[in-house]
């Protein structure tokens, strides 16, 4: 490793609060490829209650100003158009309600998104496999997210592992202007106190500015499992200077699971095919077989891959 790099490795070791992650990208890598990227460890006193109607709480300095360029790295050359799911249908529509860019990255795609996947599921208590993909999002000048509920209207989407239960959004930059996440319907929101430093949008209802490392974890859904229209969002457009976030929505139940299922048809568990002989298809049929709404266990030994 070049001299360089072992100062930035020795720079980072002497501060107490940083964990360095440095890997090969690939194979072929060679010590001029290590990638060294300052990841904090996760704290919960970082950790504020935004509001409690929805729940909503702001994690400062989640990801390291490393991490966050990192991702914007993998995510910049990649980026199209953002989609919305059509209410009706569930099929991703291009909308101008929704006018950012975007692409989602593989799971473990690196340890450094390893590291992150694994932070997000200790501070939501959520498991990985109920997360969808981190997505990589880009606002450039006047690009917006008009208000709306990460929930789906629709079918369709509900059967890969259910609602969305949750949202973890990480700011990758800070935005000098504007690019606030704004919950309208939140309680109470007419006391948050707002200078000239937020945008016209933002005074709408509570807002979070966009800082650079910082994350916003808030509930789609209610304690009892029903949709919560106080967690109605969006992003106010960008006024000045450009806001990338991340995305990361987890499901009530396994979204791996569901997308595993959706691809190939096949069993969840290995017992499958024993619980199969024994009649559990007839005598369990909802764990088994499933619901059209929320698919079962061991769809393939029960032979009921068409659900
Ligand atoms: O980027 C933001 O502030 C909001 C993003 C958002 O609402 C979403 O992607 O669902």
């Amino acid at each position: 490793m070049e001299m360089r790099r072992l100062l930035v490795l020795f720079a980072l070791l002497s501060v107490t609060a940083v964990v360095p992650v440095f890997f090969w990208p690939d194979k072929k890598g060679s010590a001029s490829d290590v990638i060294v990227v300052a990841a904090p460890p996760f704290n919960s006193s970082n950790v504020t209650v935004v509001s409690w109607k929805p729940r909503i709480f702001l994690y400062k300095g989640f990801l390291s100003d490393d991490e966050c360029d990192h991702l914007v790295k993998l995510g910049k050359e990649k980026m199209k158009r953002s989609m919305v799911a059509d209410n009706e249908s569930g099929k991703s529509v291009m909308s101008e309600v929704r006018t950012s860019s975007g692409m989602f990255l593989d799971k473990k795609q690196d340890p450094v998104v390893s590291g992150i996947e694994k932070r997000i599921a200790a501070w939501t208590l959520l498991p990985e496999e109920n997360a969808e993909n981190i997505q990589i999002l880009r606002y450039e000048h006047g690009q917006k997210y008009d208000p709306h509920f990460d929930y789906f209207h629709d079918k369709v989407n509900q059967l890969q592992g259910g609602h969305r239960y949750a949202t973890v959004l990480t700011y990758l930059s800070t935005v000098e202007k504007g690019g606030e996440t704004i919950f309208p319907n939140a309680e109470g929101w007419e006391s948050q106190v707002k200078d000239d430093s937020f945008s016209d949008c933002a005074k709408k209802g509570l807002a979070v500015k966009a800082v650079k490392g910082d994350s916003v974890l808030f509930f789609n859904l209610q304690a009892d499992g029903t949709p919560d229209p106080l967690s109605l969002h969006g992003s106010c457009p960008v006024i000045e200077g450009e806001k990338w976030s991340a995305p990361k929505w987890i499901h009530v139940r396994s979204y791996d699971n569901a997308l595993k299922q959706s691809e190939e048809c096949s069993d969840l568990s290995e017992n499958c095919a024993a619980w199969a002989a024994s009649g559990e298809c007839d005598n369990n049929a909802v764990y088994m077989i499933g619901t059209e709404d929320s698919p079962g266990q061991c769809q393939k030994s029960c032979n009921a891959c068409s659900l």
